[in-house]
């Protein structure tokens, strides 16, 4: 399933608009200058042109996408990643991607920052539990990265985990979730052009409650599927057992694919909360990427692969 990009684009487009003309028009006075007049944007981490792939609704502040989190190793509050994650390392970081692959191999951060062009992915989120927001990340297709190791034709899924050292993530101490925390993907959802590898958001670095230094993004999915903080990817020949799943099969199947018409046993999914919104609005199916993702489901009963 191979999509091809639009063509390679100018500076212009890269740099975020603003930013691009002020330079410009300073463009002369003394660097330590422009720098002070442009503030922080001027030093973004992550200069990353917007994919078309983004939505135009409005973006969920910063503030609100870092302190409302879900991130269980630092415990099950959602203000606990904001106030507990400074106990992450993310340097030095790597990710081993291995299984079934005729190139298997341990990528440095570093590397991985390097492997593909960064875009920016302006994607809606939607938790299973009923909220969501909208979260300019910054990434590159986990695609990229899959193609640089060979799967082999018996790599059907994927399967992603997290860091699980109690030193840096307490939270696994407790035994809330089987940890590591474990989630997958069939290789076709793994390959689709939606599902990025997230390395910011705001063109700056993960905040670490965010799953910094690289953590996974499907729109698609309900928000767990996005597995933070990740150091382990391998492809598999069978299903991977998924956290979520192993705690409460009956609740969490594999698939998560977001749908208003499959209500979680305990209540509806038909609606959700924007953070920030007064009024619930109603939820689409596959979370507003049905146009994109539809087809990867032809035939399934998603009542049955919920
Ligand atoms: N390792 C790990 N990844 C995780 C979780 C978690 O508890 N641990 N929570 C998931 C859930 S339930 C959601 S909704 C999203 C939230 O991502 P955000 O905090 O960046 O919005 O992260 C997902 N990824
Ligand atoms: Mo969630």
């Amino acid at each position: 399933m191979l999509i091809r990009y639009p063509d390679p684009i100018a500076p212009s487009e890269i740099t975020p608009r603003e930013v691009y003309l002020n330079r410009r028009q300073f463009m002369g006075a003394g660097a330590a200058m422009t720098l002070a007049l442009l503030g922080p944007t001027a030093s973004a981490a992550l200069p990353a042109r917007t994919s078309p792939y983004s939505t135009a609704e409005e973006k969920n502040t910063l503030k609100e996408i870092s302190s409302y989190n879900n991130f269980y190793e630092f415990g099950t509050a959602k203000s606990d990643p904001a106030e507990q994650a400074h106990t992450l390392k993310t340097r030095p970081w790597s990710v081993l991607v291995d299984g079934e692959a005729g190139k298997p191999r341990r990528f440095s951060i570093e590397e991985l920052l390097k492997l593909a062009p960064l875009e920016e992915r302006i994607y809606r989120l939607r938790c299973v539990e009923g909220w969501s927001m909208v979260i300019p990340w910054v990434g590159f297709p986990l695609a990229a990265l899959l193609k640089q190791v060979d799967p082999t034709s018996r790599a059907k899924y994927v399967a992603f985990e997290t860091l699980a050292d109690p030193a840096q993530v307490p939270g696994v101490r407790e035994r809330v979730l089987d940890w590591p925390y474990r989630e997958g993907l069939r290789i076709d959802e793994a390959m689709h052009p939606l599902t990025i590898l997230a390395v910011g958001l705001y063109g700056d670095i993960l905040p670490k409650q965010n799953g910094a230094p690289i953590r996974l993004v499907v729109p698609w999915k309900y928000g767990f599927k996005s597995s933070k903080s990740i150091v382990r990817i391998r492809l598999q020949e069978t299903q991977p057992p998924t956290s979520w799943s192993m705690a409460n099969p009956r609740e969490y199947g594999f698939y998560s694919n977001v749908n208003p018409t499959v209500d979680h046993p305990r209540w509806s999914q038909a609606s959700e909360r924007r953070i920030g919104e007064l009024f619930r609005r109603k939820t689409l199916m596959f979370n507003g990427y049905a146009d994109q993702v539809a087809g990867l489901y032809k035939g399934m009963d998603l009542k049955r692969f919920y």
